[in-house]
């Protein structure tokens, strides 16, 4: 078999999305996902640019040695823009292998482990009382694990909160919007949050939170502390994790189970998380993290020192990689959770799909590969459109913090 043809479609319905498609000579054709949210055309130049030439002529069945090839013959290795454009071709590689094997991707990584995959939802507010009201609404429609994120009280803009009333969705400017941060208020803030949240919701409903990398290690215990009689399934993103010995403090002060990985592109990234036991969960996904071939290396590291997966699910992750995802997913022997952020129904049209959501659980089709494909047509009626992810500024002095 060899790659005839590869294509990026760049769309926006209703978000940008980046897409890799692969033709070959038998008729197959495989499709990954490798949108990167705020830097979309970077991964897209790479592959149109310097990938797709080196693809053209090979066998798609050599997926190890395609994804080793782009890995170590760029020479400049690792980063958020090549390990997506890595993601993208490797994931329509599985796709072709498990079309060509007339088989769901899950198959060939190792058969079903599980009947269906656990996800969590977003429930969010501009306060506790509707945030509450949002855990609630989630519990009732079957979520088991449920996210919880709340305004700030003395913050205008914060992380995971709406300020529309529509769905909540990061990239919101065509240049970056500023919110604004003191990490006192939201300390204090939280465990009322939580206090709230367990109260309504009962002991039974796994509880999330993403503190998306804006606390200091010593700042990042306190909480964790304070959050331990809510009984919390994990707090995720507590420090900015290029600092991985920093998550030693962090442990040392308390049993509040800890997530991150969202923004990590290779198990180098992780490896000292993982094999100190300073982590819980990994949160890699296919797409940042060069695709089922390398997420499988993590997640098998991972299970030797009982870390367990929570990939990363927001809506920057095309209907692609959660269907990529949902293979993972049904396979992997470690497996914890799946972050759920529905996707618009006009972003579902362009990518016809067979994964579906029933009562809290995910499950991937049967389909041969891994069930998702693009609408070019479709696609093509949607323009890229710039959007950039948002900076966050300390309130009282305007220094830049991370957001
Ligand atoms: O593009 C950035 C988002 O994917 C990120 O902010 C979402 O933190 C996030 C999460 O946990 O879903
Ligand atoms: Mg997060």
């Amino acid at each position: 078999m060899k790659i005839t043809a590869a294509r990026v479609i760049v769309c926006c319905p209703g978000r940008n999305f980046v897409t890799l498609k692969l033709e070959t000579d038998q008729g197959l054709t495989g499709v990954g996902d490798a949108t990167l949210n705020g830097r979309e055309l970077a991964v897209a130049s790479y592959l149109q640019d310097h990938v797709i030439p080196c693809l053209i002529g090979r066998d798609p069945q050599q997926i190890e040695d395609i994804w080793q090839y782009l890995y170590k013959g760029a020479y400049w290795r690792r980063g958020p823009v090549t390990m997506s454009a890595i993601a993208a071709v490797d994931t329509a590689l599985w796709d072709i292998k498990a079309k060509s094997a007339g088989l769901p991707l899950y198959q060939l990584l190792g058969g079903r482990s599980r009947t269906g995959v656990m996800a969590y939802g977003h429930a969010t507010g501009r306060d506790i009382d509707e945030t509450v009201d949002e855990v609630l609404r989630h519990q009732h429609a079957g979520y088991r694990a449920i996210r919880a994120q709340s305004g700030v009280p003395g913050l205008v803009k914060v992380y995971g909160v709406s300020t529309t009333g529509r769905m909540y969705e990061p990239a919101d400017n065509t240049l970056p919007s500023e919110h604004d941060w003191d990490t006192a208020l939201y300390l204090r803030h939280t465990p009322r949050l939580f206090e709230a949240v367990r109260l309504a919701v009962g002991d039974e409903t796994h509880l999330l939170h993403d503190v998306h990398h804006r606390l200091t290690p010593l700042e990042a215990a306190q909480l964790g502390k304070s959050l331990e009689p809510y009984g919390l399934f994990w707090m995720e993103d507590p420090t900015p994790a290029e600092n991985q010995e920093a998550f030693r403090l962090i442990r040392q002060h308390t049993t509040t189970p800890l997530a991150v990985g969202e923004v990590f592109n290779s198990i180098w990234d992780c490896k000292q998380l993982i094999e100190e036991q300073l982590i819980d969960y990994i949160r890699t996904t296919v797409t940042h993290a060069g695709g089922i071939t390398h997420l499988r290396r993590i997640a098998d590291l991972a299970a030797l020192y009982q870390v367990r997966t929570g990939s990363h699910g927001a809506t920057d992750l095309s209907p692609v990689c959660m269907g990529a995802a949902l293979h993972f997913d049904t396979w992997v022997p470690n497996f914890g959770v799946q972050e759920y952020m529905p996707h618009s129904q006009e972003m579902l049209s362009v990518f016809p799909h067979d994964w579906r959501f029933d009562n809290g659980m995910l499950y991937c089709g049967e389909t041969p590969g891994h069930g998702v494909d693009i609408d070019e047509r479709l696609a093509a009626r949607y323009p890229y459109q710039r959007a950039y992810l948002p900076v966050n500024r300390l309130r009282h002095d305007g220094s830049l913090h991370s957001w």
